[in-house]
């Protein structure tokens, strides 16, 4: 299936000393091996201990889909984003050669009671040892500008950023699903917040 991740966060989170110091000690002779642990201890006291994982490493999408349109109309990325930690991970961005920018969603009622998307402040975030499921009506990512149709049956990539700079990338198929407008387009036309604004 289409679900690999494949995380490319080398260049953002280049190993740390104490990562070779620490590998070599179970080679090397006890000297490094005790300079190795006060490192560790160092460690311990100011982070988590899976410090040297990074937070796209720990996270699997699957499920995952993007509803099929014709250029000019957005759309949206739907699936499960899973977190195997013991951590809570949180996405901050997004962004995919079929969209001119993507933008992090959330489903809420406005004042009058009608459901719109907004954006979600401060992103997705999973709890350790948990699942976000993105779908039509909740949580999704938005796709917009798209500079070609995305017609069904078609991949499209998508990479998502973490919060301490990993990114995650994954492949979504597209698929007709044409009950969604009403949940992540609602009846107000053109006066959603993601139409106007262009900076962001
Ligand atoms: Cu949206």
């Amino acid at each position: 299936m289409s679900d690999t991740i494949t995380t490319n966060s080398a260049h953002l989170a280049p190993p740390r000393p104490r990562t070779v110091a620490r590998r070599r000690s179970r080679r090397a002779g006890a000297p490094v091996a005790v300079l190795a642990a006060l490192l560790g201890l160092a460690l311990l006291a100011g982070c988590s201990d899976d410090s040297d994982t990074t937070a796209a490493q720990s996270l699997t999408v699957s499920d995952q889909w993007v509803k099929a349109v014709p250029q000019g109309e957005m759309t949206a990325v739907f699936g499960d984003l899973v977190n195997d930690s013991s951590d809570d991970l949180q996405v901050v961005s997004a962004s995919s050669p079929a969209a001119g920018r993507m933008e992090l969603h959330e489903v809420v009622a406005d004042s009058a009671g009608a459901m719109t998307m907004q954006e979600k402040d401060g992103g997705f975030v999973i709890p350790a040892d948990s699942t976000l499921t993105l779908a039509p009506g909740g949580d999704h990512l938005m796709l917009f500008d798209l500079p070609a149709p995305i017609t069904p049956g078609q991949d499209i990539t998508v990479e998502l950023t973490m919060s301490d700079g990993s990114t995650a990338g994954f492949t979504a198929q597209a698929r007709d699903f044409p009950g969604a407008d009403e949940e992540y387009a609602p009846g107000h036309g053109g006066d959603m917040p993601m139409t106007s604004e262009s900076g962001a």
